[in-house]
């Protein structure tokens, strides 16, 4: 499956990169939220964090703090989301694996979020349903 992010990785369409291994890339968002908003994607050609593999993820998770403190630092933002949508209903447009790490400024620039906390009646057995699904214990607290 190509995407115009499998474009970026080949070199067929440019971008502002950032940073670069052997397994992930980094570059400016060419519509941000706030100066300085990153992309961070694997290599790897997987649409949805679910799909991808262990590798790619744990490469991912080593280099995400450090970008996260360049952009703080470069940008003097007070803080960042690191924001990583998953299908067209959670607002993915792009089916190529990505973290947005977006700065967030006193002013307000940054990424605008309702957060919509509703209370889980179930929680007790539904953590206990995702302990199970998950083969970490046994289904009990
Ligand atoms: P999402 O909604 O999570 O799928 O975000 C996709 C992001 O990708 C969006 O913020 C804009 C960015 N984007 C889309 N096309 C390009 C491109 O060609 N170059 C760059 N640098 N960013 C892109």
């Amino acid at each position: 499956m190509s995407t115009i992010f499998s474009k970026i990785l080949a070199g067929e369409i440019p971008c502002h990169r950032v940073y670069e291994d052997e397994q992930v890339l980094a570059f400016l968002d060419v519509a941000p939220l706030a100066p300085g908003h990153l992309l961070v994607i694997p290599k790897e050609a997987k649409a949805r964090l679910d799909e991808l593999s262990d590798e790619s993820a744990a490469a991912i998770g080593r280099v995400l703090p450090r970008l996260c403190r360049a952009v703080v630092a470069e940008t003097g933002a007070e803080g960042c989301n690191v924001l990583q949508n998953n299908g067209t209903i959670a607002h993915q447009a792009v089916m190529h694996v990505h973290f947005h790490v977006i700065p967030k400024f006193a002013d307000g620039r940054g990424l605008d979020l309702v957060w919509n906390a509703a209370a889980d009646p179930d929680a007790a057995s539904r953590a206990a349903a995702l302990r199970h699904r998950l083969g970490v214990e046994s289904a009990s607290d």
